[in-house]
C-alpha cells in the first residue's frame, strides 16, 4: 500500500491571493497570515500576487481569471463575509464558497477557501491571527500542501 502525502514546499511555486476589501480590517490580516506561510515555505516573495476585488462576492470570477492564465500553482480566496452587516449574509457566503469549488474542479488548478463566515467582528478577529489562528494562513498552507500532492500523483515519476 502506498500513502500519498503533500509536503508543504513553496520552493519555485507560484500564487494568487484573490482577496476582498469588505471587512478589510479582518481579510488584511488573513492576506499577511497567508502571504507569511507561504514565504516561510519557500515560495518567493515576488511570486505571489495579492489581487484586491470589492467583495467576496467577486472572488469566484477574478479566481477563475487568474487560474486559467496558468501563470499560477494555486489560487487562494480570502475574505470575510460578516452576518450582522447584511441580511444577505447566506447569498454571500454561498456564493464565494460554491464559485471557489467550482473554479477549482473546472480549471484544475488549485483553489484554496480562506473566506471567514461568521456571526460577529469578534469571531472573525479571533479567526484572522488571534486565539483561533489566521485562516488565511490555513488556507495557504493548504494550497501548498494540495499543490504538491496533485504534483506527485499527477507526475510521471
Ligand atoms: N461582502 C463581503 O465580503 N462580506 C460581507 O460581509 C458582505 N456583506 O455582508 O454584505 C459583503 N457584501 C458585498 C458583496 O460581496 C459584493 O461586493 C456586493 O454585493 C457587490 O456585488
Amino acid at each position: 500500500m502506498t500513502v500519498h502525502h503533500g509536503r508543504p514546499d513553496g520552493t519555485g511555486r507560484r500564487f494568487a491571493l484573490v482577496c476582498s476589501r469588505f471587512n478589510d480590517l479582518i481579510v488584511t490580516r488573513l492576506e499577511h497570515g497567508a502571504r507569511d506561510v507561504l514565504v516561510r515555505h519557500g515560495v518567493a516573495d515576488d511570486a505571489i500576487d495579492s489581487l484586491w476585488v470589492p467583495g467576496a462576492w467577486e472572488i469566484p470570477i477574478v479566481a477563475k481569471a487568474v487560474a486559467e492564465t496558468g501563470r499560477y500553482d494555486a489560487v487562494v480566496g480570502l475574505g470575510a463575509v460578516m452576518r450582522g452587516a447584511t441580511y444577505h449574509f447566506e447569498i454571500v457566503a454561498n456564493h464565494s464558497a460554491a464559485g471557489l469549488a467550482r473554479v477549482a474542479l473546472d480549471t484544475g488548478v488549485v483553489v484554496t477557501n480562506g473566506i471567514v463566515t461568521v456571526d460577529t467582528m469578534d469571531q472573525a478577529l479571533e479567526r484572522a491571527g488571534s486565539k483561533a489562528g489566521n485562516k488565511g494562513a490555513d488556507a495557504a498552507l493548504a494550497a501548498l500542501e494540495t499543490v504538491d500532492l496533485l504534483h506527485r500523483v499527477t507526475s510521471d515519476s
